[in-house]
């Protein structure tokens, strides 16, 4: 068997370095900064990519795909309704017609094809990495976000007075799920007063959130759960479709305001 080549442990530790500098050093600058790396925010990312614009997602977790894994009770089937199986189609994602209407895919595959289609596309990641705050400027216009490590949130206060970081972008997505923690910080300042997310009702929740889905404020379009939280609109459970179609919708409009 071949061996492998002689590098050391400063040489792995410098590639890592460098490299790691290098994209953050790029990308505090993007044309897109997505909060959350869930299906809603993936999805958006991709399309963007895909468009040719510069994409950074800010995920908390160290993992990506969000609710994505488990279709629901910690059962990993997801469901998708027509007509989000466009989405696993242009995706790659096999699923089965269980009844009209209905599709049904394994959460694991579906979930690494919307990841790996992502990152093929050029999306960029700042994993364990958490939202902390806006950047508003003159007319209550944003600007960016600013984020913190997700260990340094963990730790007690008394020994963990670290700042955050800036990061600018022209547009700002708040995909964090059923939290809308981007909106919030809107309404914190009271801009914006959201609703919180209704009840279930899934023959309702997914047309209404691709309806809402949008900019909500300048600069900042919401997708996924968090248009419910932010317009309370019905929740719909284990059923991504509208995740799926609400970030292809962010994209659209992103572009449209980008030109
Ligand atoms: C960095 C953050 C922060 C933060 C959160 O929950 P998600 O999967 O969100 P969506 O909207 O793409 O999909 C929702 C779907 O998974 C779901 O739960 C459904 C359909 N529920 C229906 C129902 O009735 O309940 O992903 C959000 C992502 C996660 O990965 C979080 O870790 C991340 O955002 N996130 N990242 N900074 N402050 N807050």
């Amino acid at each position: 068997m071949e061996k492998f080549s002689p590098v050391g442990e400063k040489d792995i530790t410098r590639a890592i370095l460098t490299e790691f500098t290098k994209q953050f050093e790029e990308y505090v600058e993007s044309d897109c900064v997505i909060i959350g790396g869930g299906p809603s925010g993936l999805m958006a990312g991709r399309n963007l990519t895909k468009a040719g614009k510069k994409v950074l997602i800010v995920e908390r977790n160290n993992y990506l795909g969000g609710g994505f894994w488990i279709g629901g009770y910690l059962m990993n089937k997801v469901t998708v309704r027509h007509p989000g199986e466009r989405a696993l189609d242009e995706l790659g994602i096999p699923y089965k017609e269980v009844r009209s209407g209905l599709f049904v895919a394994d959460g694991p595959h579906a979930c690494s094809k919307l990841i790996a289609s992502a990152c093929d596309n050029g999306v960029k990641f700042a994993n364990m990495t958490v939202f902390e705050d806006l950047i508003l400027k003159e007319d209550g216009r944003i600007f960016g976000a600013v984020i913190n490590w997700t260990p340094i949130s963990a730790l007690p206060r008394e020994i963990t007075c670290v700042d955050p970081i800036a990061i600018e972008s022209k547009v700002l997505i708040d995909a964090t799920g059923h939290d809308a923690q981007v909106v919030k910080k809107l309404e914190e300042r009271g801009l914006i007063k959201t609703k919180g997310f209704g009840a279930m009702w899934v023959e309702k929740s997914e047309d209404l959130i691709i309806e809402h889905t949008g900019e909500v404020h300048p600069g900042l379009i919401v997708t996924g759960m968090a248009v419910s939280t932010t317009y309370g609109l019905p929740r719909m459970g284990p059923t991504f479709g509208a995740m799926l179609l609400s970030g292809e919708k962010a994209s659209e409009i992103v572009l449209e305001k980008l030109g």
